[in-house]
């Protein structure tokens, strides 16, 4: 007996292990699936798998056979599995992480192992460097210079946090700071990418303004979240949190604190393009300044001057990715983005009816905390991956209860919708009888998302086809740090959603962000409309919508883009088909 009963995840990531050292193998690609397939229903229970098996349900849950079944029991009666480890003996389990690295398949590292006896990502690179891969079969020169760029692709990756994260970070040093530094600090605000909420964060920027420059510099230096002071100067620190994080902290003049909190916002390429208009209106453009040609110096305590100076409007700072907003700030054309405070509901969210934590109920509680005007409660269909699914008789058990919930209420109206798998042949996990008794019908895709491309994109357009579907959730399925998204024609589904009115999903889930802005303003430039919905398995999570909103607004989004930022009533004309 183990000490502790390893959690699903622990087990689902042995399971899923052994599918990729069977790959690396070269085995059966149906043996492969099978333990596959059992990882994901794993990963997506919603109770503990260690509960099953006291219980000696396992061989009940979809894709768990007898075969499964017994490696699970031999798992949590010994805290081992020795059929993992005589598959460890034969191909170290290292070799993992190198399947992470685009262009490499179980083939070309099962070479890279017998040739090179490459275990590491280190080694790769050093082997890729010496131009030893090469020769390799398999390989050749362009996969040896494709190894090479994935590579820095992947360091670049790693040291990334999600936005969520590095947000909450850097709004408890800010609130420390204020709360420290007393008189001595006038503002202090976010700058980089987390000030223009980009889904990933490098290191957290801060900027200050003080008269006092040095104090502050000290007083953030000793905050209690801060590990290790990496460099202190007069004006500037970068420390790193216990977190691992990085922050740096600038401190100006207040009244230079508009070209500095330009400046370090960025982006880089924005502020390149900002610092050419200067050039070509005679200014030079600092972090310090605007230059005159005589040399004389224009200070900016706020960013709106400094891109008033310009010609400008301000520019939102989610904008500032030079793909367009200088040009639309020139011409007066800037999109009015979405505000938080203008989305009236939640259209996506899970209770303990499928995966998520709380009653119908409860989940009703927390909208009405957020002011919201209705909620859609749309709990897992039963389908490949997904466990604790509603059957159909179940669906009718819950839309009592959800009706009693609502009538409880006149402040809010609750609905019921269902997330509907779109199954890995296309079809959904509901017939059509029963998605036409649900008010709003999200299809998502779970599960297949390896499939090629045209498959993938098939699947995704025969739900985006089908009428009774509203709503594509989380369209490419992408984990942010941790999973590529599908490999979806985008162009394709953009055309489909806007031509059959199929609202396309930003899903608010800090790891999924998933439309990405950058297919956002494609899909808005192409007609389609949007949601914004936090797929809340828990209360908190609803504190999420503040991400999708980002991101929607760094792809240009306007509350009229965006389905739930409508009164009721014209949402649910929207979706009856009889409304704009
Ligand atoms: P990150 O940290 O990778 O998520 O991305 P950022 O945008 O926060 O980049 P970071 O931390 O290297 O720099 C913060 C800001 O400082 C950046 O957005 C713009 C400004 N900045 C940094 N380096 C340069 C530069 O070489 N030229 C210009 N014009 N601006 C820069
Ligand atoms: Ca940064
Ligand atoms: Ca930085
Ligand atoms: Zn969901």
């Amino acid at each position: 007996m183990a000490e502790r009963p390893l959690s699903n995840q622990e087990v689902a990531r042995i399971f899923s292990d052994i599918a990729d050292l069977l790959d690396i193998k070269g085995e059966n690609r149906y043996r492969i699936m099978a333990y596959r397939r059992a990882a994901e229903t794993i990963e997506n229970l919603g109770r503990d798998l260690y509960t099953y098996w006291q219980e000696g349900h396992l061989q009940e849950l979809p894709h768990i056979g007898q075969a499964i079944a017994e490696k699970i029991d031999e798992i949590f009666r010994t805290g081992r599995l020795g059929y993992l480890e005589r598959l460890e003996a034969e191909y170290p389990r290292q070799l993992i992480e190198l399947l992470r690295v685009p262009d490499l398949g179980p083939r070309r590292v099962r070479t890279l192992y017998e040739r090179l006896g490459i275990t590491t990502i280190e080694e790769l690179e050093k082997a890729a460097r010496e131009g030893r891969l090469r020769d390799l079969p398999g390989f050749g020169p362009k996969v040896e210079e494709n190894i090479l760029r994935a590579l820095e692709t992947v360091r670049r990756q790693k040291d990334r946090v999600l936005l969520s994260v590095a947000w909450e970070q850097a709004s408890a040093l800010l609130e420390a700071l204020r709360a420290t530094a007393g008189s001595a600090l006038v503002r202090a605000e976010m700058a980089g990418s987390l000030r223009r909420r980009r889904a990933t964060i490098g290191d957290i920027d801060l900027l200050a303004a003080s008269p006092v420059p040095e104090q502050v510099i000290e007083v953030f230096c000793r905050l209690p979240q801060v590990a290790e002071v990496l460099l202190a100067g007069s004006t500037k620190a970068s420390v790193q949190l216990h977190t691992g994080q990085q922050a740096d902290l600038r401190v100006v003049e207040p009244r230079r604190w508009g070209t500095a909190l330009q400046y370090f916002t960025g982006s880089k390429a924005h502020n390149i393009h900002l610092r050419e208009l200067a050039l070509e209106k005679g200014f030079s453009l600092s972090e310090y300044s605007l230059k005159r040609e005589d040399g004389t110096e224009i200070l900016c305590a706020e960013e709106e001057e400094v891109y008033q100076r310009l010609g400008l409007r301000w520019i939102p700072p989610e904008l500032r990715e030079d793909a367009g907003e200088i040009e639309a700030a020139l011409e007066d054309s800037l999109p009015k983005l979405v505000r938080l405070e203008e989305i009236r509901g939640d259209l996506h969210m899970h209770t303990t009816w499928s995966d998520g934590r709380l009653s119908v109920e409860q989940m009703v509680q927390a909208a009405r905390a957020h002011g919201y005007e209705y909620i859609v409660i749309t709990d897992h269909s039963p389908g490949l991956g997904i466990v604790g699914g509603l059957d159909v008789e179940r669906l009718q058990k819950q839309r009592a209860e959800i009706l009693t919930v609502n009538a409880k209420y006149d402040d809010i109206t609750v609905l019921q919708g269902a997330e509907v798998e779109i199954r890995a042949d296309g079809t959904l996990a509901y017939p059509d009888e029963v998605l036409a008794l649900l008010d709003v019908v999200i299809a998502s895709l779970h599960t297949g998302l390896r499939q090629p491309r045209e498959q993938v994109t098939k699947r995704l357009l025969a739900a985006i086809h089908n009428p009774h579907v509203h709503i594509v959730g989380h369209p490419t399925g992408r984990l942010l740090l941790r999973r590529e998204g599908a490999d979806l024609d985008m162009e394709a589904i953009l055309k489909a959603a806007a031509e059959t009115g199929t609202a396309l999903e930003i899903n608010a889930s800090p790891e999924r962000l998933d439309l990405d802005p950058v297919y956002v303003r494609q899909a808005l430039e192409m007609g389609c409309l949007l949601v914004v919905n936090t797929d809340a398995h828990h209360a908190d999570d609803l504190d999420n919508m503040r991400y999708g909103v980002w991101q929607a607004r760094r792809g240009w989004a306007e509350a009229e883009d965006i389905l739930n930022t409508r009164p009721l009533e014209a949402l649910l004309a929207y979706f009856r088909g009889d409304g704009g």
